[in-house]
Parts: C-alpha cells; structure tokens; sequence
C-alpha cells in the first residue's frame, strides 16, 4: 500500500517509445476492454499486437477472460489502440500500477478513452445484457485513500488536486446515446452512476442494498483508478459497464453472483457491442 510509484514521467516515456517505435500509425482514441469485453478488439484492421510482457515496464494481467495485449490498428477506419486485459486491484496490484497503462497511452499520443468493464446492475430498471453509460462515479476505495494520484505529484501529468465531477464527457456521452439510437439499440442503453469496490468477492445482499441506497446503479471492481488517472492527464473520457448480472439483493436465496455468467453475458452481447464499437469510434474522433 505504502510502496512509492516508480513509474516516472521518464519510465512511462520508455514504453510509449517502444510501441511508437513499432507502429506507423498515431492513435487519438484507446479502448480499455472489460472482463468478457476482449472481442471489441477482433474488428479491428492492420493490426499489430504487444503482449505486455514485452512493453518495458508494463505488469501482465492474471484474470480469465483478460487477453493480456496492446492492439494497435484501425477500427472502421479510425486509428485506435486497444488494452485487450487491464488491471484489477483485487489482483494484489497497488492502484496506480492498474491506472499506469493510461499514462503511456497518454504519452503516446491518446486524446481520448474509452473504458468498457463488465458490472452487477443495482437500479431495478436494469436487466443483464443492458449497456450503462457513466454519467459519474463514486471512488469507495478513495474514501480510504487508496488512490491511483496517492504519492508525489508530477505536474506534467497534471495537478495536485484535479477535478472530478466533469469526469464522464457530456458531449461524449450525448455521442454515445445519439449511436446507439441510430443502431436502434436505445431500448437496452441506460446511463447511470459506477461505483468500483476492491472485491475479489462479490458483494454480500447486505452491501448491495447499502450501494443501492447510496445512488449506485452498477457495481465493479475496475474503471475508476483508469478514469481519475485520465482526467488527471486531461484525457476526456466515455465509460460504458455491460450490466452481466443482477445485484442479488434479497437474503436467503439460492442464486450467486458468478465469473462464468459474467463472461457469459459478454460473449452474448459482444456482436451488439463490437457493432456500436464500430459506429461510435469515428464519431467520436470526429469530435
Ligand atoms: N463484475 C462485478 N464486480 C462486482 N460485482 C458484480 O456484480 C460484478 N459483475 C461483474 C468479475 O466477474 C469481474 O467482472 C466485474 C468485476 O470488475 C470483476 O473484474
């Protein structure tokens, strides 16, 4: 918890240099791929793959379901990067080794990102299988420090106390619904509130009734370190969470929460979504 950063300014410059150095092309927008999600990636064109073992200096991602590879190429025409596999703090990572990968996408070039993840749906509206897009987070790690800006402050990535309550780019969010209305997907795109837990568990009925209460639409264990760690570098961002499951909130029933029926909804929508993948990234390089 108290280990120092030691991805500097210098350090994360070394990675960007080594996938610029290999690529020919200089991608604005990247893609953050949830668990389940990894098949946004498969449309893309002239690709050219870096398992992060061999990124200097990148972690290597341990989950099933997570591909563990920077994929650069070009979707529907558009240059993209894409992390197929992120970090999780569940993993034993410290959050600003989950959020590091953002930094060298950042010096690389990147303007905007995307973050997709997989999460248990709360509002009583949600069904599985329904897309959520953020509008805003609450960061329940943050409210006992533990952060992914926690450490000394290079300005050069940003400030000392950055903001957060413009974190969901509205017109990027306005993109996002305006797509999906022309994919005719509207009936099963929501937007709502994430909140990120540590897990590895999923929640108890007691905790997800507490998170309801408190304004929470959908409950994950990732995206939130990605997104400060972005808005601290003045990347804007568009987040979506693939509601895999129902919040099981009642006590003294049968049903758990579980990774396969997780993974599973993803394998279910990922047409759906690799189709509004494909509209949306243009649309939003265009901005
Ligand atoms: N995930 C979830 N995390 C918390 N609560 C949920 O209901 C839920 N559903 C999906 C576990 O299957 C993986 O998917 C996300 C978590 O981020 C975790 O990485």
């Amino acid at each position: 918890g108290n280990e120092i950063n030691p991805y500097t300014y210098e350090v994360l410059t070394e990675s960007a240099r080594f996938i610029l150095d290999r690529i020919d092309i200089r991608p604005k927008v990247a893609i953050i791929c949830g668990s389940g999600l990894g098949s946004l990636a498969h449309g893309m064109e002239n690709i050219v793959e870096f398992p992060y073992g061999e990124i200097p200096h990148f972690p290597v991602s341990t989950v099933a379901g997570h591909a563990g590879k920077l994929v650069v190429g070009h979707l529907a025409g558009t240059p993209i990067v894409c992390m197929q596999g992120r970090f999780h703090f569940y993993e034993g990572y410290p959050l600003w080794k989950c959020a590091m990968p953002v930094r060298v996408l950042k010096l690389m070039g990147v303007e905007i990102l995307i973050v997709t993840n997989a999460a248990g749906g709360l509002n009583s509206e949600y069904k599985v299988g329904d897309v959520m897009l953020i509008k805003d987070h609450i960061n329940f790690p943050g409210f006992s420090g533990l952060h992914p800006l926690v450490g000394p402050n290079d300005e050069r990535f940003g400030p000392r106390f950055p903001p957060m309550n413009t974190a969901y780019d509205k017109q990027l969010r306005i993109i996002g619904k305006q797509v999906a209305s022309e994919l005719g997907m509207s009936d099963f795109v929501r937007e709502g509130v994430y909140t990120m837990l540590g897990g590895p568990n999923f929640e108890t009925a007691a905790e997800l009734r507490l998170l309801r209460i408190l304004g929470v639409d959908a409950v994950g264990m990732s995206t939130v370190p990605e997104v400060i760690t972005a808005r601290h570098c003045g990347m804007r961002v568009f987040a979506f969470s693939l509601i895999t499951n129902e919040a099981i909130t009642e006590d003294d029933v049968e049903e758990e929460a579980s990774h396969e029926e997780v993974v599973e909804t993803g394998q279910k929508r990922q047409e759906d979504l690799k189709r509004f993948m494909t509209y949306l990234v243009p649309c939003i390089q265009r901005e």
